[in-house]
Protein backbone atom coordinates (compact mmCIF):
# COMPACT_ATOMS: atom_id res chain seq x y z
CA UNK A 1 0.00 0.00 0.00
CA UNK A 2 2.79 2.47 1.38
CA UNK A 3 4.85 1.60 -2.24
CA UNK A 4 1.58 1.71 -4.82
CA UNK A 5 1.74 5.40 -3.13
CA UNK A 6 5.04 6.40 -3.39
CA UNK A 7 4.75 4.92 -6.91
CA UNK A 8 1.78 7.15 -7.45
CA UNK A 9 3.19 10.30 -6.14
CA UNK A 10 6.58 9.41 -8.08
CA UNK A 11 4.63 9.14 -11.36
CA UNK A 12 2.44 12.10 -10.83
CA UNK A 13 6.06 13.93 -10.03
CA UNK A 14 7.40 13.01 -13.67
CA UNK A 15 3.85 14.14 -15.37
CA UNK A 16 3.97 17.51 -13.79
CA UNK A 17 7.42 18.30 -14.32
CA UNK A 18 7.29 17.07 -17.57
CA UNK A 19 4.32 19.63 -18.08
CA UNK A 20 6.29 22.43 -16.73
CA UNK A 21 8.87 21.60 -19.68
CA UNK A 22 6.57 22.31 -22.28
CA UNK A 23 6.20 26.31 -20.75
CA UNK A 24 3.46 27.65 -22.84
CA UNK A 25 1.43 24.45 -21.69
CA UNK A 26 1.91 25.15 -17.87
CA UNK A 27 -0.33 25.82 -15.48
CA UNK A 28 -0.30 26.95 -11.85
CA UNK A 29 -3.36 28.35 -9.91
CA UNK A 30 -4.09 31.81 -9.44
CA UNK A 31 -2.37 31.83 -6.11
CA UNK A 32 0.47 30.01 -6.66
CA UNK A 33 1.20 32.87 -9.48
CA UNK A 34 1.17 35.14 -7.36
CA UNK A 35 2.86 33.93 -4.62
CA UNK A 36 6.17 33.86 -7.30
CA UNK A 37 4.72 37.10 -8.72
CA UNK A 38 5.77 38.66 -5.16
CA UNK A 39 9.26 37.12 -5.29
CA UNK A 40 9.57 38.03 -9.46
CA UNK A 41 8.66 42.41 -9.21
CA UNK A 42 8.54 44.89 -6.30
CA UNK A 43 5.06 44.62 -4.45
CA UNK A 44 3.82 48.09 -5.25
CA UNK A 45 4.24 47.44 -9.03
CA UNK A 46 2.25 44.03 -9.05
CA UNK A 47 -0.64 45.22 -6.61
CA UNK A 48 -2.09 48.00 -9.21
CA UNK A 49 -0.86 45.60 -12.01
CA UNK A 50 -2.96 43.67 -14.95
CA UNK A 51 -1.68 40.02 -14.11
CA UNK A 52 -2.43 37.06 -16.40
CA UNK A 53 -2.83 33.83 -15.83
CA UNK A 54 -2.15 30.24 -18.61
CA UNK A 55 -5.41 28.27 -18.41
CA UNK A 56 -6.33 24.75 -19.21
CA UNK A 57 -6.82 25.87 -22.83
CA UNK A 58 -3.53 27.08 -23.35
CA UNK A 59 -4.76 30.41 -23.35
CA UNK A 60 -3.44 33.70 -21.29
CA UNK A 61 -6.49 35.09 -19.32
CA UNK A 62 -6.67 38.07 -16.86
CA UNK A 63 -6.80 37.39 -13.43
CA UNK A 64 -6.32 41.18 -12.13
CA UNK A 65 -7.41 44.03 -13.84
CA UNK A 66 -4.41 46.26 -13.23
CA UNK A 67 -4.11 50.52 -13.83
CA UNK A 68 -0.57 51.48 -13.89
CA UNK A 69 0.58 50.20 -16.96
CA UNK A 70 2.24 46.77 -15.79
CA UNK A 71 1.77 43.11 -16.87
CA UNK A 72 2.42 40.24 -14.51
CA UNK A 73 2.74 36.94 -15.53
CA UNK A 74 4.84 33.57 -15.82
CA UNK A 75 5.13 32.47 -18.93
CA UNK A 76 7.22 28.70 -18.55
CA UNK A 77 8.48 29.26 -14.54
CA UNK A 78 10.05 32.43 -15.38
CA UNK A 79 7.80 35.61 -13.69
CA UNK A 80 7.72 38.59 -14.35
CA UNK A 81 6.54 42.10 -14.70
CA UNK A 82 6.89 43.87 -17.76
CA UNK A 83 5.44 48.12 -19.07
CA UNK A 84 3.66 48.83 -21.82
CA UNK A 85 6.71 49.23 -24.27
CA UNK A 86 8.18 45.93 -22.84
CA UNK A 87 4.74 44.18 -23.44
CA UNK A 88 4.77 45.59 -27.23
CA UNK A 89 8.65 44.02 -27.46
CA UNK A 90 7.53 40.66 -25.98
CA UNK A 91 4.78 40.97 -28.74
CA UNK A 92 6.73 41.51 -31.36
CA UNK A 93 9.52 39.04 -30.19
CA UNK A 94 6.97 35.93 -30.47
CA UNK A 95 5.09 37.15 -33.50
CA UNK A 96 8.77 37.52 -35.08
CA UNK A 97 7.53 41.37 -35.50
CA UNK A 98 9.32 44.32 -36.10
CA UNK A 99 11.19 45.56 -32.99
CA UNK A 100 9.45 48.80 -31.37
CA UNK A 101 11.12 51.68 -30.77
CA UNK A 102 10.24 52.61 -27.60
CA UNK A 103 12.44 51.43 -24.56
CA UNK A 104 10.45 49.12 -22.33
CA UNK A 105 11.52 47.88 -18.63
CA UNK A 106 10.88 43.84 -17.41
CA UNK A 107 11.44 42.83 -13.62
CA UNK A 108 12.60 39.71 -13.52
CA UNK A 109 14.13 39.35 -9.55
CA UNK A 110 13.80 35.63 -9.05
CA UNK A 111 15.60 34.92 -12.19
CA UNK A 112 14.54 32.89 -15.00
CA UNK A 113 14.38 28.71 -16.14
CA UNK A 114 17.41 29.28 -18.64
CA UNK A 115 17.39 30.47 -22.29
CA UNK A 116 19.51 30.12 -25.33
CA UNK A 117 21.65 33.51 -25.70
CA UNK A 118 21.87 33.13 -29.68
CA UNK A 119 18.20 31.53 -30.34
CA UNK A 120 15.22 33.81 -29.14
CA UNK A 121 13.39 30.65 -29.99
CA UNK A 122 15.00 27.87 -28.23
CA UNK A 123 13.08 26.19 -25.85
CA UNK A 124 15.57 23.98 -24.83
CA UNK A 125 19.55 23.29 -23.78
CA UNK A 126 20.94 21.91 -27.16
CA UNK A 127 25.08 21.55 -26.99
CA UNK A 128 25.44 24.67 -29.23
CA UNK A 129 22.71 27.40 -28.80
CA UNK A 130 24.65 28.64 -25.73
CA UNK A 131 22.20 28.23 -23.15
CA UNK A 132 22.17 30.22 -19.92
CA UNK A 133 20.78 30.86 -16.38
CA UNK A 134 20.47 34.28 -15.41
CA UNK A 135 19.83 34.95 -11.38
CA UNK A 136 17.41 38.14 -10.40
CA UNK A 137 17.76 40.56 -12.86
CA UNK A 138 16.27 42.96 -14.89
CA UNK A 139 16.27 43.86 -18.94
CA UNK A 140 15.81 46.58 -20.87
CA UNK A 141 14.25 46.19 -24.02
CA UNK A 142 12.78 47.70 -27.54
CA UNK A 143 15.39 49.32 -30.77
CA UNK A 144 15.95 52.59 -28.10
CA UNK A 145 17.74 50.66 -25.94
CA UNK A 146 20.70 49.90 -28.77
CA UNK A 147 22.75 52.74 -28.04
CA UNK A 148 22.55 52.18 -24.42
CA UNK A 149 23.85 48.31 -25.19
CA UNK A 150 27.29 49.64 -26.53
CA UNK A 151 29.92 48.97 -23.87
CA UNK A 152 28.09 45.42 -22.94
CA UNK A 153 29.44 42.34 -23.66
CA UNK A 154 28.08 40.67 -26.71
CA UNK A 155 29.16 37.03 -26.40
CA UNK A 156 27.36 34.62 -27.51
CA UNK A 157 28.43 32.52 -24.13
CA UNK A 158 27.21 35.53 -21.93
CA UNK A 159 28.48 35.26 -18.20
CA UNK A 160 25.36 35.87 -16.65
CA UNK A 161 26.48 37.40 -13.12
CA UNK A 162 27.90 40.35 -14.79
CA UNK A 163 25.18 42.53 -16.93
CA UNK A 164 24.99 41.62 -20.88
CA UNK A 165 23.51 42.01 -24.28
CA UNK A 166 20.88 38.38 -24.87
CA UNK A 167 20.37 37.78 -28.31
CA UNK A 168 23.26 39.89 -29.62
CA UNK A 169 22.55 40.51 -33.14
CA UNK A 170 18.84 39.22 -33.82
CA UNK A 171 16.31 42.65 -33.73
CA UNK A 172 15.29 41.45 -30.08
CA UNK A 173 19.02 41.62 -28.18
CA UNK A 174 18.37 43.17 -24.98
CA UNK A 175 20.09 44.19 -21.56
CA UNK A 176 20.18 42.14 -18.81
CA UNK A 177 21.05 43.58 -15.64
CA UNK A 178 22.15 41.41 -13.07
CA UNK A 179 20.35 43.13 -9.28
CA UNK A 180 22.20 40.58 -6.94
CU1 LIG B 1 14.90 38.15 -18.30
Amino acid sequence: MKRASALLFFTSTIVSSASLAYAQHATVDDQELMTKLRQAAPVHVLEQATVMNTGHDGKMKVIQEGNNGWTCMDPGGAPMCADKAAMAWVEAWQSKGPTPQRLGFIYMLSGDNGASNTDPYATKETPDNNWIKTGSHVMIVGAEAKSMMQGYPRDAKADPNKPYVMWPGTPYEHLMLPTK
